[in-house]
């Protein structure tokens, strides 16, 4: 749980060049555009004392606040950003923000709200209507996995991570603003969208999460790109802002299109290895390069270079086998957890990142829970310090031996942990830098070749070392779920369904090959032992086949028939065709991405899938090339 540490929040009111920018950019009424209001830094004391005093001085485009200063230039296409200490001591700051009001729209403001990590649900919400799902919730231990920032939001507060679109009543002639970070690596970026007494602002805040500044220290904050034009152009800007972004970070975006099969959908924790080599004698009937073994063979979480009882051979027999076939083998491991009764646990327990409440440790940082896994504290998971040395030479032998076992394709999931509010070894970097450190110290290990596939990871963080990311929650054999089975208030859009996989398989298609590619998660082809009915299987894989994201199959390959050998040589085809077009800067688009909560549509070059998010049916019309 979050520590409850007092924050002091500064204001500075009226803002760089206020009414002098208000004038000169005098938009049209009826255009959502941004008007420039203040900057806000909020602190975190170590002594857990609260100070009251705010320092609102500014000159020219420097800004004191309190214990820090804030540099800024501002201009139309959005603002660089740089924070420093002022005063001979260090400072905890949570967050930096600058705060815009949103005006000119008519009706009340939409907001594509891009969540946090890969299965984060990514959608439009209503200001006024909708609320953050951390209000309903109020669990900063889920909401740590869930958001940059684990608290709860404030009430009637939308947010959305990395990039938004804010847009107005939709209709003709409605207009739309893009804010977003060009980089996620030194921190996270949230967009947070409030009605303040009748005023909608927009506070675009770099999230430092509690990371310490020394004296004298200055930070340079992710640049800030703001783009705007009508609604129907929203998904072409994101496009733009992902490009941008993209090139900033060095994104890895050239691995080949990705065709496999993966254990989890199929097994879940209960896969062995006869089912592996059962599977394997099947595959030479299908198009795999990739075969995935997913989460069930590892000793315990932490010890993944050990297979478990299931499992007769070790990671280099069953990389062995894959490979022997002719295929390329993949291996699942979550690298930033540990079973507390794991070896790994019980061996280092100074790796471990430390729970600290007010000031004070009260033991290792519990950052998931899946009771399946066990781990001797209820299925309890402790997260690895990313900023320990001892951590990254860790993380870097694991990497490197599985490599070394046989396996280049590594599927790193349950990234999240490092991000958590707690004690680290290096009390200065941020939850951005953490993460991305525990990436960086795999992708050493791993070797520049290797194909590093992201899940559950705060997607910004990862730009340049991951060539691929999950960017929906998990599917399932059913398409939605009954409201009824939410686990934790407000985040059922969190649960294993294929629709929610579907919705963010729309929303965030523009990410794909711009940024990494895309993995939408598995196909499901069966037809039997599957609440999907076929159309929504169909819709499902038409999705990601018009996506041109990653394809990967996880069925039982006994149970499959002539249907799904056309399906899948269906879903190829689209594949291919929309990313051999998204390598050369297109790829597919989401027209529909403002209109409703969810979106309906995805076209590329390859066809348009119109689906019912309710029921799961859909038609497709292909393109046809002469
Ligand atoms: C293995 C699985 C598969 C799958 C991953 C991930 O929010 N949740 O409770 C939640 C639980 C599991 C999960 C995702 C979310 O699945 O996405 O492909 O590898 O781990 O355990």
């Amino acid at each position: 749980m979050r520590s409850s540490r007092p924050s002091v929040r500064y204001l500075l009111v009226g803002g760089p060049r206020g009414d002098e920018q208000r004038r000169r950019r005098a938009p049209t009424v009826g255009v959502v555009h941004l008007l420039p209001l203040r900057v806000e830094a909020e602190l975190s004391d170590a002594e857990g004392t609260r100070s009251e005093v705010a320092d609102l001085e500014g000159t020219g485009q420097s800004f004191g606040l309190g214990p820090l200063e804030v540099d800024l230039e501002l201009h139309d296409a959005g603002m660089e950003w740089s924070v420093a200490t002022r005063g001979d001591r260090a400072v905890r700051v949570r967050s930096v923000s600058f705060v815009y009001a949103v005006a000119g729209g008519r009706g009340p403001v939409r907001m594509l709200r891009n969540g946090y990590q890969s299965w984060s649900p990514s959608s439009v919400g209503v200001l006024g209507i909708d609320v953050d799902p951390s209000i309903r919730a109020d669990l900063p231990f889920l909401q740590a996995a869930q958001h940059a920032d684990q608290r709860r939001a404030a009430p009637g507060e939308l947010r959305s991570e990395w990039v938004t679109v804010l847009a107005d009543d939709p209709g003709p002639g409605s207009t739309c603003i893009l804010v977003g970070f060009d980089g996620g690596d030194r921190h996270d970026g949230t967009l947070r969208l409030l009605d303040v007494d009748g005023t909608v602002e927009v506070r675009v805040e770099a999230f430092l999460g509690d990371a310490v500044l020394d004296s004298g220290a200055r930070r340079d904050l992710h640049a800030v790109r703001i783009d705007s034009g009508p609604v129907s152009g929203a998904a072409a800007m994101l496009e733009r802002w992902a490009d941008a972004t993209g090139r900033v970070g060095g994104a890895r975006t050239t691995a080949p299109f990705q065709v496999g099969w993966c254990s989890w959908y199929q097994y879940f924790h209960e896969l062995t290895e006869a089912d592996i080599v059962a599977n394997l004698a099947l595959a030479d009937q299908w198009p795999f390069e990739v075969f995935q073994i997913d989460d069930g063979y590892q000793a315990a979480i932490g010890d993944w270079l050990d297979t478990n009882d299931r499992f007769p051979s070790d990671l280099a027999g069953l990389a062995g086998s894959i490979r022997g076939s002719g295929r390329t083998p993949g291996l699942w491991l979550a690298p930033f957890l540990v079973a507390p009764d794991s070896d790994v646990a019980r061996r280092h327990p100074d790796w471990i990142a430390r729970h600290v409440v007010g000031g004070v440790d009260t033991g290792p940082l519990r950052t998931w829970w899946n009771p399946p896994w066990g781990g001797g504290e209820d299925g309890f998971m402790y997260g690895l310090d990313t900023t320990h040395p001892g951590v990254v030479e860790h993380l870097e032998a694991v990497a490197a031996s599985a490599v070394e076992a046989g396996f280049p394709y590594l599927k790193l999931d349950f990234t999240f942990s490092p991000s958590v509010d707690g004690g680290y070894s290096d009390p200065g970097r941020t939850p951005a830098e953490r993460v991305r450190a525990g990436f960086a110290a795999i992708r050493r290990g791993a070797g520049p070749d290797a194909f590093l596939l992201g899940c559950g990871v705060p997607l910004s963080n990862v730009v340049g070392l991951v060539d691929a990311n999950r960017i929906g929650p998990d599917v399932a054999p059913t398409w939605s779920l009954d409201p009824a089975t939410e686990i934790v208030a407000g985040y059922l859009g969190t649960q294993p369904a294929t629709a929610h996989a579907f919705t963010n398989t729309l929303t965030r298609a523009f990410m794909h090959r711009r940024l990494w590619l895309n993995d939408p998660d598995c196909l499901m082809l069966r037809s039997e032992g599957t609440d999907l009915s076929d159309a929504a299987a169909r819709t499902w894989a038409h999705a990601v086949g018009v996506s041109g994201g990653m394809v990967l199959v996880s069925d039982d390959l006994a149970l499959l028939g002539p249907d799904a050998h056309t399906l899948l040589d269906e879903v190829l085809a689209l594949g291919r065709s929309t990313d051999a077009d998204a390598r050369s800067g297109g790829g597919a688009r989401c027209p529909d991405l403002l209109q409703h909560a969810t979106p309906r549509r995805l076209v590329s070059v390859a066809g348009a899938l119109d689906a019912d998010p309710l029921t799961g049916a859909s038609e497709l019309v292909v393109t046809v090339t002469g």
